[in-house]
């Protein structure tokens, strides 16, 4: 709460078109960018250069650079856009979250947190290793059910809440982890809401990129993204919301390896990726998924892959009902993925492609990068405030998501 996210910022210069720069700028460091772009078709030639609009006003986006991707940026002869400015990232030197953001769950803290949850309520949960990550890690999924027989379970409308495919977006794992949590506890003593869960089956993974996560915060906060596999070529990560198999090595995603997009060797080349896809494949009751990332506070729903809307009307109609209900809530923008920019190999288009699921991507808070952008401090109460009726709103909808409820 106290954080002041000035420390991670500081101008080093202003340039108008980059005229100025034959410096070449050298470590690991990440840089802002504004460039000026004035709608979707243009915030996917920003992603054609490997970057991802982060920030997207009527003008201009915001982007976050490395050193090497600014680098390559400076010696585009014809670029198609105006750069406006670059800020440096400074990056602090701790270990682990840093005090003011001690709320936060690391990997242990998370597996910690789960064991403890289901410790405290042994007939209503289980506990699964789902598969494990590149160096090892375990991705763990909190299943919340009334039946654990996959029969039984898998007789009722499923779905399954998801964070951390981004390194650095760290609420994304606390809003399903505090989910969890709230939903054991507070259906203890709410009936309707144990009714609905009685009627439901309820999955939670909360860290499916454990190993970027740990490095985002190790010695400091890296504003690391993808996963960490050795590309073997001196780069690493595949960004693992590219990386999956439906559309897959499309528009918006990068086939440069050392790009924060990149879409990796294959579709589901990533251990990561291809535990979801196996964990989703075998649950044949799910009917919606949400997966939380952050920031910019929007409710974004396929396809991403194309500029196209979805072509079932009555989805599509399902789809805009769920996105306005959710956004009526939070007071997030509702809106289809590729308003945005087109992005191809992500969960959702997989999900809702591949399986049908209604699927969801939930950027969370805070709305800018002025804001604090990856690194907002503890803002996590009132995010998970924010966000845990629209949950128990998707938890319901998963039963009947053509039929808004009264
Ligand atoms: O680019 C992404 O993977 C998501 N945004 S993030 O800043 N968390 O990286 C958005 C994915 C949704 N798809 C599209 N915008 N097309
Ligand atoms: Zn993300």
């Amino acid at each position: 709460m106290h954080y002041n996210r000035k420390l991670f910022f500081y101008v080093v210069f202003l340039s108008v078109n980059f005229l100025f720069a034959q410096k070449i700028v050298s470590e690991e460091k990440n840089y802002v960018l504004k460039i000026q772009t004035k709608n979707k078709f243009e915030r996917t030639q920003v992603t054609e250069l490997g970057l991802i609009p982060e920030e997207i006003f009527e003008k201009y986006v915001r982007v976050i650079a490395s050193a090497q991707e600014l680098n390559k940026i400076k010696s585009h002869l014809k670029l198609p856009f105006q750069v406006e400015s670059e800020i440096k990232i400074e990056n602090i030197g701790i270990r682990d979250f840093p005090t003011q953001d001690d709320a936060y769950h690391d990997y242990r803290e998370m597996v910690l947190f789960l064991e403890n949850l289901s410790q405290q309520f042994p007939t209503r949960t289980r506990l699964h290793e789902i598969g494990q990550s590149l160096e090892g890690r375990k991705i763990l999924a909190l299943h919340i059910s009334t039946e654990f027989d996959a029969s039984q379970s898998q007789a009722k409308p499923g779905i399954v809440f998801m964070g951390g495919h981004h390194a650095r977006e760290h609420l994304s794992i606390e809003v399903p982890l505090n989910l969890a949590h709230f939903v054991l506890y507070e259906s203890e003593k709410n009936q309707k809401l144990m009714d609905v869960l009685k009627e439901r089956d309820l999955w939670i993974i909360p860290m499916v990129n454990p190993d970027g996560c740990e490095y985002d915060i190790s010695p400091a906060y890296r504003w690391w993204r993808k996963n960490r596999r050795n590309n073997e070529d001196g780069s690493f990560g595949v960004d693992l919301n590219r990386n999956y198999g439906y559309e897959w090595g499309g528009r918006g995603a990068s086939d440069n390896t050392s790009s924060q997009i990149y879409h990796g060797a294959s579709a589901f080349s990533e251990p990561e990726t291809q535990t979801i896809r196996d964990f989703v494949d075998q649950h044949h009751n799910l009917k919606a998924l949400v997966s939380y990332h952050t920031f910019s506070e929007l409710i974004l729903y396929p396809w991403g892959y194309t500029y196209d809307s979805v072509s079932n009307p009555l989805d599509l109609k399902a789809y805009e009902n769920m996105a306005f209900e959710m956004s009526r809530i939070t007071g997030y923008t509702p809106q289809q993925s590729s308003d945005l920019y087109l992005t191809s190999g992500d969960t959702t288009d997989w999900a809702y492609g591949q399986h049908g699921i209604f699927s969801f991507t939930l950027e969370l808070s805070p709305k800018s990068l002025d804001d604090g952008g990856f690194y907002p401090g503890n803002i996590i109460d009132r995010v998970v405030q924010t966000n845990l009726q629209t949950a128990i709103f998707m938890i319901e909808m998963a039963g009947h998501p053509y039929t808004p409820p009264l």
